[in-house]
């Protein structure tokens, strides 16, 4: 390789050697060596030329004669467009593709998928081979999303999430007799063919048993059952979702659970969520999504002056505590009683009611 450009070839040749310079990387990469040399050469070539690469007459000149059809193309197709299509696709697919496998695996997000890319892991294997090597620290909802990967990556069908949703209702008849009521939400109560895990509301049915146990009392019953029965088989942190804990909320009004069940040979995701009834609207709206159709939703009610809540909703008074710390949203609650199903929070907002089905986006 000449080290220094020659003096002639000016800005455009050094963009093209670089686009050249990423194809022969990116084959290198795959062990294509017939195509790396062949990049190679033609990314030395044009650091060579004693003259700029400027129109499509000048690819005539004796030294570049000999360039194959299709890098021939690719410089045509530079002079056309400034770009080269190809490199342009390569260095989507290829980060977008690793840092979308990397974050398929439980509890890795934007953010460690960055680092770890970073680190040069492009693949759920790779993340196994750096771990070994002692090269990566995974949390322990990390370690359980790589440990099951291969099974959390399914979708579940539909009458599986049906079964599933049987299973726990039984441990919650057991435990709790018919005062407790067990709600699929979700993506199976959307009415989707697969889902990718299984959201389960559960609540109290009596407004007398309010009280009597906490929330976190009903879902700790609940998960030691399940656990017993060995049907729930390993606990997540969950920290990939907003933490209730930390919402500014002297004590929580709910509890929520992230695991893992068992059903036959397969692991599957599981969400448990226990709300007070008076809560029960908003938790069902709030948990039956989808995601989009919910932010759609809040800031229309933040339009009309409310805040929307899986608790429920209340005048929205946009201030921060203390000064500082995340926006708290604590007007005064909208009497919770006045809700009795989710079709009053549609009516209240002057939305007309909108199946599961139809809340897709
Ligand atoms: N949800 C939300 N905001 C979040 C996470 C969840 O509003 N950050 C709500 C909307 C979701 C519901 O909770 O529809 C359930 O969350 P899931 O992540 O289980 O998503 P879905 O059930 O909609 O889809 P999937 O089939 O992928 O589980
Ligand atoms: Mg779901
Ligand atoms: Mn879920």
């Amino acid at each position: 390789d000449p080290a220094t450009p020659s003096a002639a070839s000016g800005q455009r040749n050094g963009a093209l050697v670089a686009l050249f310079g990423q194809l022969q990387k990116h084959y290198e990469a795959l062990g294509d060596s017939w195509r790396e040399r062949s990049y190679r050469t033609t990314a030395s070539l044009l650091r060579s030329l004693p003259f700029e690469v400027a129109s499509v007459a000048d690819l005539q000149q004796p030294q570049l004669r000999r360039l194959g059809k299709k890098t021939r193309e690719k410089l045509v197709e530079f002079l056309e467009t400034g770009t080269i299509g190809r490199v342009e696709g390569l260095q989507e697919d290829e980060s977008t593709k690793a840092l979308n496998e990397l974050q398929g695996i439980w509890g890795v997000g934007l953010t460690t998928a960055r680092r770890w890319y970073g680190l040069g892991c492009r693949s759920v294997e790779d993340v196994r081979e750096h771990m070994a090597a002692g090269g990566l620290k995974l949390n322990s909802d990390q370690l359980i999303g790589l440990e099951l990967y291969d099974d959390l990556a399914q979708r579940i069908p539909r009458q599986e999430v049906a079964s599933i949703v049987e299973r726990v209702e039984a441990a919650a008849q057991q435990r709790f007799g018919l005062r407790l009521r067990v709600e699929a939400c979700g993506s199976y109560r959307r009415g989707r063919d697969t889902c990718g895990d299984v959201d389960l509301l559960l609540c109290c049915r009596w407004a007398e048993d309010e009280g009597r146990l906490s929330c976190q009392e009903i879902l700790q019953a609940i998960v030691a059952e399940l656990t017993a029965q060995k049907f729930l088989t390993h606990d997540l942190k969950g920290s990939r979702y907003e933490d209730p804990f930390a919402r500014g909320e002297a004590s929580p009004r709910s509890a929520c659970y992230f695991g893992v069940c068992k059903v036959g040979q397969c692991h599957r995701r599981i969400d448990l969520k226990v709300h007070p009834l008076v809560e029960f609207p908003f938790a069902w709206l709030s948990f039956t999504g989808s995601g989009p159709f919910n932010r759609s939703m809040r800031l229309f009610a933040r339009r009309c002056g409310f805040s929307l809540s899986d608790h429920g909703i209340c005048e929205a008074t946009h201030a921060r505590a203390r000064g500082r710390g995340p926006r708290l949203w604590t007007g005064p609650p909208i009497a919770q009683h006045r809700f009795q199903t989710e079709k009053d929070i549609f009516d209240f907002l002057g939305l007309s009611y909108r199946e599961p089905w139809q809340r897709e986006v």
